[in-house]
C-alpha cells in the first residue's frame, strides 16, 4: 500500500470515529439514523410563549418535526433560563438524539451545554445565540442578525429626518433583558444613529417582548417624557401595547409618535395598514424546516456551516399593506 493511501485509511478510520463521537451513536431506537427511516428524538427547549414571533416560531418548529418523522420532545422555559437548564438536563438524561435550543440570555450556559458535550448530545442554536467561548460546546447556530436588523432600524430613522435639524426625542423599548435580540437591536440601532446628533435616545427599558409589559413601559415614559417624537420597540408586540398606551394618553400613533418595530407580524402589519406602525424590521420565526434538515445533518455527522443567517426586509406601510393578506404569520 501506498504512504498516500494508508494515510487515506487512518483519516477515514478517524472520521468514522470522530463521527460516532459527535453524533452520540445510533438513535433511541437503535436503528441507524440521519436517513429517512431512523425515527430521530429532539429535545427543543423553547424560550416561552412571549410573542407572536415566538408563537408562529412554535408551530414551524412542530410542524416541520412532524413532516420530517422527528420526534419532538417540546419544552417551554418561560421565559427563565432557571427552566431551561432543567430542560436540557432532563434531555440529557432521556439520551435525546439532538438538543435543539434557543437561549432566553445569552450568558450562562457554559456548565450545561458541556454536560451535553460529555454525553455526546450535539446542540443546534436555533433563534437566539450564546456568548460561551468554547464554539464546541455546540454545533451550529440557525438564526437572524440582530444588530444588522438594528442598523435597518436606524437606517430608516436616519432617513426619515433627512435634511432635518430640530432634535429627535427616542423612546426605547427593549427585549428581554440580556437576550440576544435586545442586546444586539439595541447597539446596532445605536451605531447608526449616533453619527447624528440630533438623535437623542431619551428614554429606553425592557418590556420583554410582550404587550402587556410594552404597555406599561410606554405608559410610564409618556409621563415622564415631556416630548416624544420617536418609539423604536425591540418587537412587535411592545410596539402594540405601547400603541394602545399612546392612544389612551389622546395621541395619534404613527403621526405624533412614529413607531419602529421588529418582526413583521401579522398584526403589526394591520397596525401598519391603519397608519399606526411607521416601519417594520422583518424578523422571520419559520425556521422549522431547516432546524430539521440541521438536526438530522448534524447527527449523521456531516458538516454543516457554524452559522446560517436568515434572509430578512424591511416594510413599510405601503408594503405591509400589500403582502397582509397573504402573510403567513
Ligand atoms: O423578535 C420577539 C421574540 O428571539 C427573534 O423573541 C426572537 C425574538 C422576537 O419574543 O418577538
Amino acid at each position: 500500500m501506498s504512504k498516500r493511501a494508508a494515510a487515506a485509511l487512518v483519516a477515514g478510520a478517524m472520521a468514522v470515529v470522530l463521527t460516532g463521537c459527535a453524533s452520540g451513536g445510533s438513535s433511541s431506537d437503535g436503528k441507524a439514523d440521519g436517513g429517512s427511516g431512523g425515527k430521530l428524538v429532539v429535545g427543543f427547549s423553547q424560550v416561552g410563549a412571549e410573542s407572536g414571533w415566538r408563537t408562529a416560531n412554535t408551530k414551524s418548529v412542530q410542524d416541520a418535526a412532524k413532516k420530517a418523522g422527528v420526534t419532538l420532545k417540546f419544552s417551554d422555559a418561560q421565559q427563565k433560563q432557571e427552566n431551561q437548564i432543567k430542560a436540557i438536563r432532563s434531555f440529557i438524561q432521556q439520551k435525546v438524539d439532538v438538543i435543539a435550543f434557543s437561549p432566553v440570555v445569552e450568558s450562562g450556559w457554559d456548565t450545561v451545554l458541556k454536560e451535553a458535550k460529555d454525553a455526546h448530545i450535539p446542540v443546534v442554536l436555533t433563534d437566539r445565540a450564546v456568548d460561551s467561548k468554547d464554539e464546541s460546546l455546540y454545533a451550529t447556530f440557525l438564526g437572524s442578525d440582530f444588530v444588522e436588523e438594528g442598523k435597518k432600524a436606524g437606517d430608516w430613522l436616519t432617513k426619515e429626518y433627512t435634511g432635518k435639524t430640530d432634535p429627535v426625542n427616542i423612546v426605547e423599548l427593549q427585549g428581554t433583558t440580556g437576550s440576544a435580540p435586545a442586546n444586539d437591536r439595541k447597539s446596532g440601532f445605536a451605531d447608526v444613529i449616533k453619527g447624528d446628533p440630533k438623535f437623542k435616545v431619551v428614554a429606553s427599558q425592557t418590556g420583554d417582548f410582550t404587550r402587556a409589559k410594552g404597555k406599561e413601559v410606554m405608559q410610564a415614559f409618556l409621563k415622564s417624557q415631556p416630548k416624544i417624537d420617536v418609539l423604536y420597540a425591540h418587537n412587535d408586540d411592545m410596539a402594540l401595547g405601547a400603541i394602545q398606551a399612546i392612544e389612551e394618553a389622546g395621541k395619534k400613533p404613527g403621526t405624533d409618535i412614529k413607531i419602529i418595530s421588529v418582526d413583521g407580524v401579522k398584526d403589526a402589519f394591520t397596525a401598519m395598514s391603519e397608519g399606526k406602525i411607521n416601519v417594520d424590521v422583518e424578523c422571520n420565526p419559520l425556521l422549522g424546516d431547516q432546524l430539521m434538515e440541521l438536526v438530522k445533518k448534524v447527527k449523521a455527522g456531516e458538516q454543516v456551516p457554524r452559522r446560517i443567517k436568515t434572509e430578512e426586509g424591511v416594510f413599510t406601510q405601503d408594503q405591509a399593506a400589500a403582502a397582509l393578506p397573504s402573510r403567513q404569520y
